[in-house]
């Protein structure tokens, strides 16, 4: 029986008792309407192999490949993988790797036109301390916005790339570098639960159109303060064997970033799109 246990907070679930190999119609469904509630899930206690990982993940969306060629696995290039090549030929810790999701607060795909429903990882190999993930809700951040302000973003569009104003492309290869802007409203509704959302990300976002350049960097570093509400923040503290989804349509996350790098923590991953575009 799919038992969920909720933190004391608006987001986050931990799912226990199923095995997503081997569940029912029924079973999914109160996975996916959890998840679809408390936009970010984890599901424990998971023994996958690889395949089983790809089919359990396609009932969410549709996978799509991460632009970081370099990181995707060699045989199955829809999965990345994260934590491993860790350290360069010199024995050097490769920052970009150790750090990768732990720059700041952001939300998936957010450079794309039609942005990631959802990020999916499993976790291979957890750390002995350190390593959890953090997420907090765009609904949350939305809601405390004051109400001149949510006046002032009504209808306004972000222009967002990969590497944002900063140009940080350091996962890509040269040749896949240039970017080219995509435009999301800045207050986005939810095309599931039909509500609305802050979708911000200050690494990704360029400018919001229809303001000049000062007052476009003011509003972006304003926002930035108001992503991550009390009460409706889950941290996520590993475990292996854990699949934890998160939707990119209402949630920011960001990796801790502070375990001991000597260690291992890998973790498939992929990146799930509401429907099929071309890549
Ligand atoms: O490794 C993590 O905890 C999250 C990394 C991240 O931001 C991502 O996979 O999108
Ligand atoms: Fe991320």
């Amino acid at each position: 029986m799919v038992d969920v246990a909720y933190p004391d907070s608006e987001i986050g679930a931990v799912i226990t008792g199923v095995d997503v190999t081997r569940m029912s119609d029924a079973e999914f469904d109160v996975i996916y309407q959890t998840w679809l509630k408390r936009n970010v899930i984890c599901v424990r206690g998971q023994s996958l192999e690889l395949p089983q990982f790809l089919a359990y993940s396609r009932r969410f969306g549709f996978i799509h490949p991460h632009p970081s060629k370099m990181t995707r696995h060699p045989e199955h290039p829809e999965i990345t993988v994260l934590g491993i090549n860790k350290f360069g030929p010199d024995g050097k810790l490769d920052e970009v790797i150790y750090r990768r999701g732990g720059e700041g607060w952001h939300t998936d795909g957010a450079y794309d036109a039609e942005p990631f429903k959802a990020t999916q990882l499993y976790a291979l190999a957890i750390p002995s301390r350190g390593g959890d993930t953090l997420f907090a809700s765009m609904y949350a951040a939305y809601a405390a916005l004051p109400e001149r302000l949510k006046q002032r973003l009504e209808g306004r569009l972000g222009a967002f790339t990969y590497g944002g104003r900063r140009k940080k492309t350091a996962l890509l290869n040269e040749e896949d570098r240039d970017w080219k802007p995509v435009f999301h409203p800045v207050v986005r509704t939810h095309s599931e639960t039909g509500r609305k959302a802050l979708y911000f990300d200050p690494g990704k976002i360029l400018r919001i159109e229809g303001l000049d350049p000062r007052e476009s960097d003011d509003l972006i570093d304003d926002l930035a303060e108001r992503m991550v509400q009390p009460g409706a923040q889950y941290r996520h503290p590993w475990q292996k064997g854990d699949i934890v989804i998160w939707d990119n349509r209402c949630s920011y996350h960001r990796a801790a970033a502070d375990y001991p790098p000597e260690e291992d923590r890998i973790h498939w991953r992929v990146s799930i799109k509401e429907t099929d575009v071309a890549h």
